[in-house]
């Protein structure tokens, strides 16, 4: 055996053997400046052509095989150090939690989470959309065109103006869009809830210019104001965990429903405080009405065939009538006292049979 052939297989055995640092000190000694396979190379300048000619492509083949082994045996060697790492770093999610959650729930993700539960009770599903809309989904297909004083009425945040014939693009100021959008998409019978943040240009003790409102459509064959009604006063009932719930509608107008109806819950006064639930006193808690005939046209669909109803309301002032805070602006200031007072843990998450307010 020639001596490159027995450099070959000494390298080759000793990377096949050797650990991270190892495979490094034998490619250096190899390969390096000053390396062995180094040093071959540096003869072939001396041979004579018929000897390099011969000796060259061994010693080629050589450096070859031995960069080979050691990428080889490198890539493996990480590999095999990753896997036993990945082995060891498992977390068993089954192991109950040993430390109480630092966290508390907001307000607001607790009252959705309660509604979320509420509504799936009653076979609504939960719709999302894009917070920045085009005023078509916010304002036109609402029956809100572009004259309409409504427009004006909803103080809305615009973006700037898009290129010429592109729709005009603003934040949402309300979540109808949403309902829109899941008309124009699937097809009847709906029945969704849509949850989420909505943008006015508005800020005083009862207004932040970020708010959130949830609001519900049913659109099926047959669907009368009594439907509409009832699923109010369940809702209701359901949120505030009391069977003395009093709804009162009264007329009212809104561009996308007719009729329109503004609900009051009725409350009594207790201990000096108000106690939802009777009919002492009424306070107006949700918008509602039949979706109007011509909102169903916008999605495509035929108002001689389906009908429904819609209702809207805010999910802070909800969580503020439920949960007795009285300033709307302390739900967005990020203070930590506020939250660990109003806040919920993190771990209680509301059931119907639990108690959605638990
Ligand atoms: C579609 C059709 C109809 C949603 C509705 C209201 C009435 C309403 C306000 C209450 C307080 C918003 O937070 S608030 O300012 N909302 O009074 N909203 S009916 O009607 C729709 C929505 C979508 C396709």
């Amino acid at each position: 055996m020639s001596d490159l052939d027995q450099l070959q297989r000494d390298l080759l055995a000793a990377i096949g053997s050797a650990d991270l640092a190892g495979l490094e000190d034998i490619r250096v000694s190899a390969l390096g400046k000053s390396g062995s396979v180094t040093g071959l190379l540096k003869t072939l300048g001396g041979m004579s052509p018929e000897e390099r000619q011969t000796t060259g492509p061994r010693i080629h083949a050589l450096r070859e095989a031995v960069t080979e082994a050691l990428t080889g045996r490198k890539a493996g060697l990480e590999r095999e150090a990753l896997d036993a790492r990945l082995a060891g770093e498992t977390l068993d999610m089954t192991l109950p939690v040993d430390v109480p959650a630092a966290g508390t729930v907001h307000p607001v993700s607790q009252v959705m989470d309660e509604l979320a539960e509420i509504f799936a009770d009653l076979g609504f599903a939960v719709a999302t959309g894009p917070e920045i809309e085009d005023d078509w989904h916010n304002f036109t297909a609402l029956n809100i065109p572009e004259s309409h004083p409504a427009r004006a009425m909803h103080d809305t945040f615009y973006l700037p103006d898009q290129p010429d014939g592109e729709r005009k693009m603003l934040l949402r100021t309300h979540t109808s869009p949403v309902q829109i959008r899941t008309m124009v998409d699937q097809q009847p019978p709906i029945r969704i809830i849509a949850p989420g943040r909505t943008y006015r240009s508005d800020s005083d003790a009862t207004h932040t210019p970020m708010f959130h409102q949830v609001e519900g459509l049913v659109i099926d064959k047959g669907i009368t104001l009594g439907h509409l009604k009832w699923t109010l006063e369940t809702f209701l009932k359901a949120y505030f965990e009391r069977d003395d719930i009093v709804l009162r509608l009264r007329p009212s107008y809104f561009p996308f429903t007719e009729p329109s109806a503004e609900v009051d819950v009725g409350y009594t006064i207790q201990n000096g405080k108000r106690a939802i639930g009777g009919s002492d006193h009424w306070m107006e808690v949700l918008g509602s009405g039949m979706v109007h005939p011509k909102v169903i046209a916008a999605c495509g669909l035929d108002p001689d065939e389906w009908q429904g109803f819609a209702f809207g309301c805010g999910i802070d002032r909800l969580a503020m009538l439920k949960y007795g805070m009285d300033d709307l602006r302390a739900f967005f200031d990020g203070d930590i006292r506020w939250l660990k007072h109003y806040g919920f843990a993190a771990l209680d998450v509301p059931t119907l049979s639990g108690g959605v307010g638990a």
